[in-house]
This record gives structure tokens, sequence and C-alpha cells, in this order.
């Protein structure tokens, strides 16, 4: 794994699949392509995703440096091994801790292992994964981000004891947006209210074009891809004048349809000139609920021998242009208690609004690990579920 790993796309698209062992139609983005293996990569914030198709006599490793410093320096190195056996995919992770760089250690990592979700098929002797990773207790996954990462496809027996190995990841930013083919000096923004939609209800994303020197933009069409594209509008039209500022705006808007499925999905823009000028602009944006349950728990939590209070907040967002009332529960495993904030009623007079709702929870006697807490919101008829967790080490 000292070969350099080759990405066809630096820059990584937020984008959320759906993990049942199929690649659709555009549900992915291609990372890597080699001659026995095939990968796909993406992320939205709080979980990376990955794919891979490879030969079904080999096993996939996906390897991440979470903290781009290189795969032997610190903590936030993590392996994730891919295997088909039996008709279904094995997983297995474990993180390298390199924090004294003379003696790189492998440690167990049950806490990622337990929240992995994977998906397969196989068929004509080759396997297809799909695989979501939480990076609990690691670097997570938020845009700007930098991250190394490489994939390779090995044979089964082979054992990858050496913690002291060396491996040349290759630097990835979580984005959401980028570009391909804008003619020089042409600078091209996005602009919009939000990046989320509820189904049901409108999204708009402004491009504004500024510069644009000698190219002669001829047409656009915009669409949404993948998994978003039956549920959004699609059009084409001519490519507007640039006013006298040296600026051209492009609206896509669209309605969400009510049967929409939540997550990321990216809206893509080409746009074709006279003297051949082939412009791709992608825009990553989400479709949620009409509120999203955002926790906000206190980190670095650690095991007590007594009682542990921990406050945090829970935030509940709109992402509807109406004011919305309801009340939120939140609900522990039995020994804990809340001392505050086990019910909130709340009112979001403004689109778009949110209430910070605080929370007091009191964990039991040397309480430890992954402790699974729910908020249910119910607005009206309407109720979103909301699975959270309070890691204590
Ligand atoms: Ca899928």
């Amino acid at each position: 794994m000292a070969s350099t790993f080759a990405v066809v796309e630096p820059n990584r698209l937020a984008i959320s699949p759906i993990i049942d062992g199929r690649l659709d139609d555009e549900e992915w983005d291609a990372l890597s392509s080699s001659e026995d293996l095939r990968t796909f990569m993406q992320w939205e914030p709080g979980a990376f995703y990955f794919a891979s198709e490879a030969p079904s006599n080999r096993d996939v490793v996906f390897s991440l440096d979470t903290d781009s410093n290189g795969w032997l320096v610190g903590k936030g190195n993590l392996e994730v091994r891919l295997s088909w056996v039996n008709g279904g995919v094995k997983s297995v992770c474990r993180m390298l801790d390199a924090t004294n760089p003379q003696e790189p250690t492998w440690i167990s990592a049950p806490w990622i292992e337990s929240t992995l979700q994977v998906a397969g098929t196989e068929s004509n002797g080759k396997w297809i994964a799909e695989l979501k990773v939480i990076p609990l207790d690691m670097p997570s996954a938020s845009v700007g981000r930098t991250i190394g990462i490489r994939a390779d496809a090995i044979d089964p027996n082979e054992v990858q004891g050496e913690a002291i190995q060396v491996r040349r990841t290759t630097p990835i930013t979580l984005r959401y947006d980028r570009s391909k083919g804008l003619p020089s000096e042409m600078e091209w923004a996005p602009e919009l209210m939000a990046r989320t939609a509820a189904a049901s209800e409108q999204f708009r994303l402004r491009m504004t074009f500024r510069k644009p020197g000698t190219s002669e933009l001829d047409r656009i069409s915009c669409r949404t891809l993948g998994l978003g594209r039956a549920h959004t509008v699609a059009f084409e039209m001519p490519f507007p004048h640039f006013d006298k500022k040296g600026r051209a705006f492009v609206d896509y808007q669209t309605k969400i349809a009510k049967e929409a499925g939540e997550g990321y999905r990216v809206m893509e823009a080409r746009i074709q000139g006279k003297n051949g000028e082939d412009v791709m602009i992608q825009s990553s944006y989400a479709v949620t609920d009409i509120v999203t349950v955002e926790p906000q728990l206190p980190e670095g939590l650690v095991m007590l021998n007594d009682n542990q209070i921990i406050s945090g907040t829970i935030i509940v967002r709109s992402h509807s242009s109406k004011a919305l009332k309801g009340k939120m529960i939140v609900t522990a495993p039995d020994d804990w208690s809340i001392n505050k904030g086990q019910e909130h009623k709340f009112t979001l007079y403004n689109a778009r609004g949110y209430a910070k709702l605080p929370i007091k929870l009191i964990a039991p006697q040397r309480a430890q690990g992954l402790v699974p807490l729910t908020a249910e919101v119910t607005i009206g008829d309407h109720k979103i579920t909301k699975k959270f967790f309070v890691l204590i080490r």
C-alpha cells in the first residue's frame, strides 16, 4: 500500500446514497478506477459513504486519514476491511494510533464498528459493497475538511498486521460545490437562502456568473441528479446575457415532490458555448423533513464512579416557509434520568427558524459506552424521530 492512490476527482460532494448493495443510476460519485477495483465516495455532515466493486475473490480495504496529516501520524487513522463471505458483506474496522511515532499501534474501534451500515450483492464474479461510516471519536465529516484516503483490493488471506507499514493516502476535500470547464477568468458562485428544502416545498439556488471574457455561452440545462431526479424539475434555456457589470444569473428553482426521500442531492448545470465551451457546475442540497433535530452534547466524556450530569442543547430547525408549533420528548435508557428538557413545547414563528432546547441528563454511576437516546418531535399529526448517541469512554 505504498503505491499512489489515484482519485478521479479530489473535490467530493455531499450526496446521500441508499445502502442496499445496488449502485443505482447517478447514486454514487466515482472515486477511483483500476483493473480490479472501482470505488465511489461521498459524504454528508457527520458521515462518510463508500462503495466498491471488486472480483469476488478479493477483499476491499478503505484507509482513512481523517486528520489528513499522514497515515503514521496521530490517532485519526481508520481502516475498514470488507469481505464477501457466505453471500453477505463482512465488515471489520480498526484504528491506527500513531500518537507515539516510534510505536504505531492498532486499536479496536468498537463504537464505529457498531454503527457501520453495509450491504452488498454479487453477480458474474464481482461483488459490490455500499458502506456508511459514522466517524465517532475522530474528526467527523464537515464541509471544507480535507482527509487522506486510499482503497485497495487484496487477497482475502492477506493479513495486514504490521502497524508500522506506510500507507500512502491521497487528499480529498469535502465540498458542497464544484465546477469543471469554466472559461479562464470566468467565476461562478452559488447563492442560497438555505441548502435545505423540505418535501412539498420550494428550493431555489441562484448561480451567479462573472467576467465572461471572450466566451459566448449559448445554452444552459439544469437538473437534480440520481435519487432526486424523479422529484424535481429539469429545464433547458438560452444562457442569459451578461449585464454591464459583467454578471449573469440563472436560478434553479424547483418544487420538491411530496414523496421525495430525505438526503443530500446534487443539482447539475451544463452550459454549452459557441466556441466549444462545455461547463459543468454541481451543487449539493439536502431534502429534509419539515424540521431537523440537531443534538449538541459535550464530547470527550469519561466514565465516573459517581452519577454524571451531562448538559447540552437540542436544536429543532425548521426547513419550512410556514410557522410551526410542536413538542419534543426525549427518552434515555431506563437507568438514566432526564433532569431538565424531557419535554419541550416550541413555536417556530419564522420561516426556517429554530429553537434551542436545553437538556440535562443524569447518567448512572459507572455509565460507559455508546448510549442511545431518542428525541421525538410532534408537529400536528406528523412525527419526526431522531436517534442519537452519547459516548462515554
Ligand atoms: Ca444503493
